[in-house]
């Protein structure tokens, strides 16, 4: 049967090679027969520009286009680490980009999909921090600088980003259920699928009187998270450990 497999929040990079190895199996055995594959956000540890061509980004390009190239049709949607990536490796990987909040139809259903970043209204700090890198004007700031300078800028901004949120509480990182409610509304959209929390979960919501899921995808820290939707409208949360 048809199925479409959803994931978020790898966090690849070099030092953690085992993710990487995970998730290349994960390609040629989970998304081998997938009509399609969505990644929502947060694939990478960091990105800093496509102009960064290192072996890892090199490797996950060459094995996404094999599976595209198999018949998988891939699409990426931004992540609060990888907000930067551009056309240009998309086009590398086979990728096709989606906006920030994108509605497709799931063989007939149809679900909104979001990194889920946006959702965590009550993390004011974040909000504001997100507003300023997602301008245009700042963004073009950070890639006109050498990939060493900006190399460092985001190991400090992940520092900080590291030693704030040790000191935030649950309630301000999850997402705020008044935003969920409104945006789902407002694409009247009985289906959410999102990552960035860490909190894989189904929850079960009203949305314009009707009965709603909020799907929340895993991150891939000690375990390899995914949702597989099938074409009978049947769908799993899975989780498969991550051999070291
Ligand atoms: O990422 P995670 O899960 O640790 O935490 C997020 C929020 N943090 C972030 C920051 C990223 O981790 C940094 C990634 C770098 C990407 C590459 C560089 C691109 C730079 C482009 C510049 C144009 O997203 C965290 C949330 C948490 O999710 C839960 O939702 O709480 O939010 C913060 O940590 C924000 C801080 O609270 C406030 C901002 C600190 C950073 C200030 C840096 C200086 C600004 C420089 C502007 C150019
Ligand atoms: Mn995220």
């Amino acid at each position: 049967m048809s199925c479409t497999v959803f994931i978020s929040d790898l966090h690849l990079e070099e030092t953690r090679p085992e993710i990487t190895d995970a998730f290349i199996s994960f390609l040629e055995h989970k998304c081998h027969n997938a009509d399609r594959l969505y990644i929502l956000g947060d694939l990478f540890e960091a990105w800093i520009g496509d102009d960064e061509h290192t072996p890892l980004q090199n490797t996950i390009a060459e094995q996404l286009l094999a599976l595209k190239n198999s018949g998988t049709t891939i699409y990426f949607q931004h992540g609060n680490r990888d907000f930067l990536l551009q056309q240009d490796y998309a086009t590398r990987s086979g990728m096709e980009l989606l906006p920030e909040e994108a509605v497709i139809s799931l063989y007939g259903t149809p679900v909104l999909l979001m990194h889920g970043d946006s959702l965590c209204t009550r993390d004011t700090g974040y909000m504001h921090f997100r507003k300023t890198v997602r301008t245009p004007v700042s963004q073009a700031a950070f890639l006109a600088r050498s990939l060493d300078e900006r190399k460092l800028v985001a190991k400090q901004m992940r520092q900080l980003s590291q030693a704030q949120n040790s000191s935030k509480s649950n309630e301000i990182m999850d997402v705020t259920e008044a935003e969920v409610e409104s945006v789902m509304t407002h694409h009247q959209a009985q289906y959410l699928i999102q990552g960035h929390t860490h909190r894989p979960k189904i929850h079960d919501l009203t949305i314009l009187s009707q009965p709603a899921k909020r799907i929340v995808l895993g991150d891939w820290e000690n375990s390899l998270w995914y949702l597989r939707w099938l074409e009978n409208g049947e769908y799993q949360l899975l989780h498969e450990p991550i051999k070291l």
